[in-house]
C-alpha cells in the first residue's frame, strides 16, 4: 500500500529502515560540528543528539520511510555560467519551494499509514533535526557520495528527500553500497575547494552556504570563484557520471520557471522589497530576503566584467542595507577603472556609517591603487 501510494503522490524513490540504522552519523555529525564546518547554522550544533538519533528525537519511533523526488533538469545547469549577464539559480530553487510540494505530499501518505494501521506518524522534510541522507542510504534509496549528497543510481544527484517516522512496524530495505569507485569528478568540480577530504564537506567554503545560509558579507576570498552563481549551487551534483541515468523532473512545479532559468543580473539589481517578494513568491529564494539576494547579485555583477552595470551598482553603493552597501563597493572595485572608484568614494564616504562598508572601501582603493598605480 505505502509503495503504491508513494509512486501515486510523485515519489519515484522509496524505502525503508530501523531506527537505529546509522550508528556512524552521531560520531561523523559530532565532528563536523566540532571543527567548525557548520558554520553559522547553530541548530547544527544545538541539536546534534536529537540529529543524529531518531530514536532520540522520538522513542516510540519503530520504523522509517524515506522517500525520494526527482528534481532532475532538463541540461547540465554549469552551462549558464559562461553567461555572465545572467545569474545562476540553483536547479532545486528555479520553481516552487520543494519544502512545500514534498512535505504536502508526505502528509498525504502519512494520513493513509495511520489510518490504515492505527499506528502514529510524523513527517520530515529538511528542516528538522533528521538526518536524511544516511537514512536514505540505510533505507536502499543510494549511497552518500564523495560529495555528501544521496547518489541514485536511477536519478544521479537529483533526488529530494523527505522522510516518515511511524510507530509501526515496517520489514527494512537492504542498505545502499557506495558506487563511487576511484571517481573523484565532484571533488574536482568544487570552485571553492570545499571538500577537505572524499565525503566530508566544509560548509563554511560551500557556495550554497555562502549564498543562502550566511547572513553576512561574502568573505572576500570566496567572491570571484562564486562567478554568477547567485542562489546556491549544483557543480558537484551536476559533475557526477551516475547522472547519465537521470531524467527530467515528472513534477511540474520542480520543473525551472522560464524567468529564473537565465534571469539577467541587470533586472535583479533593480529589484526593491516589493518586487523580490512579488518575483520570488512561492519560491525558496525568497527565504533570504532582498538584501542578502542583492548582496549575491552585486558579487556576481563585480565579476561580470560588464562596465553597464557599473551605474546601478553605483547606486546601490547608497542603499539602506550595509550589506547591500558593501557588496556594491566590490562589484564597483572591479568594473571600473581606479580614477572613477576614487570620485565615487568621494561622493560615498561623506555620509557612510562604520558598520563594515567603510572597511569594503578602503579595501576596495587599497586593491585600485595597487593594481592600477594611481596613488603612487
Ligand atoms: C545542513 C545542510 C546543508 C549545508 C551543509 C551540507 C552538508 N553536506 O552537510 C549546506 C548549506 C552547505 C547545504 C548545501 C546543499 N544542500 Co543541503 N542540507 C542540509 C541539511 C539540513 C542537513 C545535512 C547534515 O546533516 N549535515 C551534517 C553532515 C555531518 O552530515 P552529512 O552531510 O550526512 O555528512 C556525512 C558525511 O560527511 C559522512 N562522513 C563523514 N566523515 C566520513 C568519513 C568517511 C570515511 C565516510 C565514508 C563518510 C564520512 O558521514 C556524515 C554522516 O552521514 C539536509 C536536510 C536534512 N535534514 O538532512 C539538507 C540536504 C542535505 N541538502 C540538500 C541539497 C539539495 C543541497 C544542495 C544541493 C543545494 C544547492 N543546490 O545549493 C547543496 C549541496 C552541497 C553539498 N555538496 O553538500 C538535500 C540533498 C538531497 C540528496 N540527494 O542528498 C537535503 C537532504 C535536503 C532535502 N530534504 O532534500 N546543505
Ligand atoms: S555545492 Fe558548489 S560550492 Fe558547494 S560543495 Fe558542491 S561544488 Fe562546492
Ligand atoms: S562524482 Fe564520482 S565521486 Fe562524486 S558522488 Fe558521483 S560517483 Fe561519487
Amino acid at each position: 500500500m505505502i509503495r503504491g501510494e508513494a509512486r501515486r503522490l510523485g515519489f519515484e524513490a522509496l524505502g525503508f529502515t530501523a531506527p537505529d540504522s546509522i550508528p556512524r552519523a552521531d560520531g561523523r555529525l559530532r565532528d563536523f560540528v566540532a571543527r567548525g564546518w557548520h558554520g553559522s547554522m547553530d541548530w547544527m550544533a544545538e541539536t546534534t543528539e536529537r540529529r543524529a538519533s531518531p530514536s532520540a528525537l522520538w522513542p516510540e519511533v519503530r520504523s522509517i520511510v524515506v522517500l525520494g523526488m526527482n528534481y532532475g533538469p532538463a541540461s547540465d545547469p554549469r552551462a549558464l555560467q559562461a553567461r555572465a549577464d545572467r545569474g545562476a539559480i540553483s536547479v532545486y530553487a528555479r520553481n516552487r519551494d520543494y519544502h512545500d510540494v514534498v512535505k504536502g505530499r508526505l502528509k498525504e501518505l502519512a494520513g493513509k499509514i495511520a489510518a490504515r494501521s492505527g499506528g502514529d506518524v510524523k513527517v520530515f522534510v529538511d528542516t528538522a533535526p533528521v538526518m536524511e541522507k544516511p537514512l536514505a542510504e540505510a533505507a536502499g534509496l543510494g549511497w552518500q557520495g564523495k560529495h555528501t549528497n544521496l547518489v541514485s543510481r536511477e536519478f544521479g544527484s537529483w533526488l529530494f528527500l523527505g522522510v516518515i517516522f511511524t510507530t509501526v512496524p515496517l520489514e527494512p530495505d537492504e542498505a545502499g553500497t557506495d558506487h563511487c569507485g576511484t571517481c573523484r569528478a565532484c571533488l574536482d568540480a568544487c570552485p571553492t575547494d570545499a571538500f577537505p577530504a572524499p565525503y566530508r564537506l566544509d560548509a563554511r567554503r560551500c557556495i550554497s552556504y555562502l549564498t543562502i545560509e550566511n547572513k553576512g558579507p561574502i568573505p572576500t576570498e570566496f567572491r570571484a570563484p562564486i562567478g554568477n552563481r547567485i542562489y546556491g549551487c549544483d557543480d558537484c551534483l551536476a559533475a557526477c557520471p551516475w547522472n547519465k541515468f537521470a531524467s527530467l523532473a515528472a513534477e511540474m512545479k520542480l520543473r525551472p520557471r522560464a524567468d529564473l532559468e537565465e534571469p539577467r543580473l541587470a533586472a535583479l539589481l533593480d529589484l526593491d522589497d516589493a518586487a523580490f517578494r512579488a518575483l520570488f513568491a512561492g519560491s525558496p529564494v525568497k527565504r533570504i530576503g532582498r538584501d542578502r539576494f542583492l548582496r549575491n547579485v552585486l558579487v556576481a555583477a563585480g565579476n561580470s566584467g560588464d562596465a553597464g552595470l557599473a551605474a546601478r551598482c553605483r547606486d546601490l553603493a547608497a542603499d539602506p542595507s550595509p550589506l547591500v552597501r558593501g557588496a556594491a563597493v566590490w562589484a564597483l572595485s572591479r568594473l571600473i577603472p581606479a580614477e572613477a572608484l576614487r570620485i565615487a568614494a568621494a561622493e560615498h564616504l561623506p555620509s557612510e556609517r562604520d558598520d563594515g562598508v567603510l572597511g569594503e572601501w578602503r579595501d576596495a582603493l587599497a586593491a585600485a591603487s595597487r593594481t592600477k598605480g594611481i596613488f603612487s
